[in-house]
């Protein structure tokens, strides 16, 4: 077993591995995917799980890859940990997404529970600063405040008119604008609802074919379910699941991105034979396809 494994914030020299079917990434747990693509570049971004956790989640660090083929990947050093943020009392590095503007990569990560912050760096690999010396967006920004974890589960998205959207929350899904300098945020903050919602946590939003779909993990063990609208903010329509519990993880995240042409589901879950867990999850890719009328076919877990 590497010692990347065994040893959280000790892995991530720069070296480079094979696809050999999922889960992509054997040589440490990963968890919380965030993709990115830059041209000819998936950069996939994701949290990173102490080995043999089995009781609670021990996540001190944020881990970065790329490929240009989905086949040869690329691992950096470490990009960004926890203690980055020095306000961020209790320190685990939850669900983060990373997004390009004006020239710079912009990190939005979960603190676990200390609020949602952002790390800013020159190039997708990093090294990330924090850019605000204090949290983005905290418990009081959500309208159920009494919940620790409320303000958990970044994702950023940019649409096409270049206005800037952070979604995130737990147990609820709240919305805003972001400014152009993508480190405050702009007017009022919202709350998706729609009927059959049934949100628990990792919202993310991607555009196909004019329309809006927001995915995010329901009920608990989680399942990946999604919904479509014609704007943004809305109204949101509940088209079902996407796919199953993800094997022994009680937890999934999903990243939903085109690259090349082809559309893909990347998520995780506890199938690792190093004792894989909900603790000690894994990424993994498939392919996700849409059906004539926009909606998407079930993603089947696949092992290849
Ligand atoms: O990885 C820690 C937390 O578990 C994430 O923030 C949630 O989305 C869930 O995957």
């Amino acid at each position: 077993v590497p010692t990347s494994l065994l040893q959280p914030g000790k892995g991530g020299d720069t070296f480079c591995f094979k696809n050999e079917g999922n889960p992509l990434i054997k040589h440490h747990y990963t968890a919380d995917p965030a993709a990115y693509v830059e041209g000819d570049t998936l950069w996939l971004f994701a949290g990173h799980d102490f080995a043999g956790g089995q009781k609670g989640y021990k996540m001190k660090d944020w881990l970065v890859f790329s490929t240009s083929d989905m086949q040869n990947w690329t691992e950096y050093p470490v990009p960004l940990k926890i203690t980055d943020f020095n306000w961020a009392k209790s320190g685990d590095a939850y669900a983060g997404h990373v997004t390009k503007r004006n020239g710079k990569y912009y990190w939005y990560i979960s603190t676990n529970w200390s609020g949602i912050g952002v790390a800013v760096a020159d190039r997708p690999e990093g090294p990330y600063r924090d850019a605000l010396g204090k949290p983005l967006l905290t418990n009081k920004d959500c309208f159920d405040s009494d919940h620790s974890w409320a303000c958990i589960d970044p994702a950023i998205f940019i649409d096409e008119d270049n206005v800037p959207w952070i979604f995130w929350g737990n147990r609820h899904c709240y919305y805003a604008k972001l400014k152009d300098n993508m480190i405050e945020i702009d007017g009022e903050i919202q709350r998706v609802d729609f009927e059959g919602m049934n949100f628990t946590e990792a919202p993310w939003i991607h555009k196909y074919n004019g329309k809006y779909y927001l995915s995010y993990a329901t009920e608990f063990p989680e399942k990946i379910a999604y919904a479509m609208a014609d704007r943004i903010e809305g109204p949101y329509e509940y088209k079902g699941i996407l796919n199953e519990i993800a094997g022994n993880s009680n937890t999934n995240h999903q990243s939903i991105v085109k690259f090349k042409e082809r559309w893909y589901f990347i998520y995780h879950n506890g199938g690792l034979n190093t004792n894989g867990s909900s603790y000690s999850r894994s990424v993994c890719i498939d392919p996700l396809k849409y059906n004539h009328d926009g909606t998407i076919q079930r993603i089947i877990m696949s092992t290849e």
